[in-house]
């Protein structure tokens, strides 16, 4: 039995993650940090918090000591690095905790393994966010990196220490720069989310108007579920590397939202420009988006659009979902969360089972694994 290492459980990818390998036969040490109101909806959800091979751990990655105390009890073949303070607006606002868990606390992880075992493969989980104002377009694994906010700063100095530990120690290294994934799981913090719950409400329960900041910001989502399988990917070839995931097509904010509105039944336009635009319905011109300010980033990443041919050579991995697909998969999980008055993020979701009853919105081959992953016969 092979026996993994997540930092992170109490995220989107760290679930999905955890998920994916118990599936494999793994035994999974998880760890999260301290908190008086540990959220463990998402694991919960996916019916992996009382399996038998997982077993959850506290962790604060800014203390070196508890690393290799955790390295050393979970004895990993493999670490997966994801926990993270990952939320680019709220960088600016703490650079510092950003810093040191964002950026210092892969490299206590890399000590951790360099000390205890150097044999452990570690994925760290890198960011589109270095690109930041990008030389580039489409990004790959050679395009410069550029970051735009503490939160890529530190992810980039994260990623090299990964790649100077390999090089230098011979370390199993491997460094994910993952474009934006989303799914059901997501948290309400970033945009995608924001908006189909939004979209939910306002179909739903004539809720406000959802309110945005950078409408044009450009970005190249995915589908979390097939991202955190491709960095398993990464962990089981014959030599580490840097791979991008990326599905290679970029749309904006704004089209995020309109295909949102779409899968609820809901049209809209958009008039006006700047801090004045708003989505509109053409039916009866209720407002649907409109900007609100204070959602703008002292510095903006506009344009990511990633090439992940490097990762589909050398892994065979490639992205299945559309873009249209994931944003009526997120609403009719957000419709289907309200219809059940399970608003909160605290209480479990139930958009698998959505999925398992819209069969036709994701592939085959994803759909049968969201019904292993919702334990139906
Ligand atoms: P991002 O994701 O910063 O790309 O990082 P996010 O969803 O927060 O923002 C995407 C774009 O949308 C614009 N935007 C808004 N963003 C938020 N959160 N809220 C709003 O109201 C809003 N209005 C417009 C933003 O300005 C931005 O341009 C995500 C995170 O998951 C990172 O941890 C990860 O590393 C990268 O993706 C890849």
């Amino acid at each position: 039995m092979k026996r993994a290492l997540i930092t992170g459980i109490t995220g989107q990818d760290g679930a999905y993650l955890a998920s994916l390998l118990l599936d494999k036969g793994y035994h999974v040490t998880a760890t999260h940090r301290r908190s008086s109101a540990p959220n463990f909806w998402r694991i919960e959800h996916l019916g992996i918090r009382n399996h038998p091979n997982l077993k959850l751990l506290e962790l604060d990655l800014i203390d070196l000591s508890s690393c290799i105390r955790i390295v050393q009890a979970a004895e990993p073949d493999e670490v997966y690095n994801l926990g993270a303070q990952t939320f680019v607006t709220y960088s600016f606002e703490q650079p510092l905790t950003t810093a040191q868990i964002t950026g210092l606390g892969p490299m206590h992880m890399l000590e951790a393994i360099r000390l205890v075992n150097g044999r452990i493969r570690y994925y760290q989980a890198s960011s589109a966010e270095m690109f930041g104002k990008v030389q580039a377009v489409p990004q790959s694994e050679t395009t410069p990196f550029y970051p735009r906010s503490p939160y890529g700063v530190s992810k980039l100095f994260a990623h090299w220490m990964t790649v100077n530990y390999r090089e230098s120690f011979g370390l199993f290294g491997c460094s994910g720069i993952l474009f934006n994934h989303e799914s059901p799981l997501r948290g309400l913090d970033f945009v995608t989310r924001k908006i189909t719950d939004g979209v939910a409400r306002i179909k739903l329960q004539n809720g406000p108007p959802v309110e945005l900041g950078n409408l044009g910001a450009k970005r190249d989502w995915g589908f979390a579920l097939e991202y955190v399988e491709g960095m398993w990917r990464m962990l089981q070839a014959s030599e580490p590397d840097t791979y991008v995931l990326a599905t290679n097509r970029t749309e904006t904010v704004r089209d995020f939202a309109t295909l949102s509105f779409e899968a609820a039944g809901i049209a809209v336009e958009w008039v006006g420009k700047d801090e004045n635009e708003r989505g509109i319905s053409p039916v009866d011109g209720r407002e649907l988006v409109r900007i609100n300010p204070r959602y703008y980033r002292p510095a903006e990443v506009d344009l990511l659009k990633g090439d992940s041919t490097k990762a589909r050579m050398k892994l065979g991995w490639k992205p299945k979902t559309t873009l249209e697909e994931l944003c009526t998969m997120m609403v009719r999980a957000d419709l289907a969360r309200i219809e059940r008055s399970l608003v909160t993020e605290k209480e479990p979701a139930r958009d698998l089972e959505t999925l398992v009853s819209t069969p036709h919105l994701v592939g085959a081959g994803e759909h049968e694994r969201v019904r292993v992953l919702m334990r139906q016969p």
